[in-house]
């Protein structure tokens, strides 16, 4: 049987996000397809440390057993972030914003405590999530990060990383990755890293795309561009919304013929490309498995459904799916 793991097995690996219900009713889809997963929350800051110094292991645990038990590699998801940590994090017991030597040192302790705890065994960190403006001048998105320690935070970020497990590849993660004016000041910020020696080894295109947009061309010159810094890329969150972003239709209760026709050429589109840059891309990472669940019922339209996988509710494989597998059939 084809199975997408095995059909791209010399070009990248293949994996999914999982979160504590799918990792357990997508199981078989999990160990069919997929040869690794990405924790969709568990490993976020809330998640690991819900108060001062007290870390909560027991999910992120589960899941890395998991990915052990059936040979996957598991990516980190993710370390700094402006989401998704809490409010505590930044004030001392007063209340009051830390200064930068104190928020530096409780981030030096939460990177040394997650990252050391899976040495060797998470074999990719998104250091630094999103942490780039989309709009505007200004390169860096306002945070309380940003605030109180200034730009090096990044650079603080990695090095901690780093120092807690000098094996594990470390990534610069964003969103809106092939738009040209984006596209342009995360190189900016990762050439800078790299300039400054930071230890940063790839960069993470989430790639959450829909069915007109990004294109094409702008996807191949994001991924020239980005491989021109000689890092390593991995697509770390790729979905195939049915809606443009700014279609905020809520009557749509079951994909159409016509989107799934849509769908199908999109992915099709895209793994000839991933498939093209393979050389550079090492992984490419769903966010999620099947359309019995997606973040994107809920984002951007609150509770509107939406089916951005290549498998659909049940867990059958969609036309999507056929034409992905395609793209290597027709290079083999
Ligand atoms: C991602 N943000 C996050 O990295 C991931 O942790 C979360 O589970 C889902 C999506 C994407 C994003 C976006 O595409 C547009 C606006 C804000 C955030």
């Amino acid at each position: 049987m084809m199975t997408l793991k095995k059909q791209f097995k010399t070009d990248f690996i293949i994996g999914a996000a999982v979160n504590k219900d799918t990792i357990q009713s997508e199981q078989g889809l999990l160990k069919q397809h997929f040869n690794s997963i990405t924790a969709e929350n568990e490993m976020k800051f809330e998640h690991l440390q819900p108060r001062k110094g007290e870390f909560t292991f027991d999910v992120a645990d589960d899941f890395l057993a998991f990915a052990q038990e059936n040979d996957m590699k598991m990516r980190g998801h993710t370390l700094v972030w402006h989401n998704q940590t809490p409010d505590w994090f930044f004030l001392d017991d007063d209340g009051n914003d830390l200064s930068r030597e104190e928020l530096l040192a409780r981030m030096k302790e939460h990177i040394s405590t997650v990252v050391s705890r899976y040495k060797g065994k998470i074999h990719a960190w998104d250091v630094v999530n999103e942490a780039v403006l989309d709009h505007g001048d200004d390169l860096y998105r306002q945070s309380k990060w940003l605030e109180i320690i200034g730009e090096d935070f990044i650079d603080y970020a990695f090095h901690y990383a780093h120092e807690a497990d000098p094996d594990a590849l470390l990534f610069y993660n964003d969103y809106n990755e092939s738009d040209p004016v984006k596209r342009r000041k995360i190189y900016q910020l990762v050439k800078g890293l790299l300039d400054r020696g930071v230890p940063i080894h790839g960069i993470g295109l989430q790639s959450h795309w829909n069915l007109y947009s990004p294109s094409i061309k702008d996807i191949k010159q994001s991924i020239e561009g980005y491989a021109e810094l000689g890092l390593k890329l991995h697509v770390t969150e790729l979905d195939v919304s049915m809606f443009s972003f700014d279609d905020k239709r809520t009557d749509i209760t079951s994909p159409t013929k016509e989107m799934l026709y849509l769908q199908a050429e999109r992915y099709q589109q895209f793994f000839e490309v991933f498939h093209m840059y393979r050389d550079v891309i090492e992984s490419v990472t769903f966010w999620g498995v099947s359309d019995a669940y997606t973040w994107l019922s809920d984002f951007p339209v609150v509770g509107r459904k939406n089916w951005p996988f290549l498998f659909d509710e049940s867990g059958d494989k969609k036309p999507a799916f056929d034409r992905v597998i395609e793209v290597k059939d027709n290079h083999m």
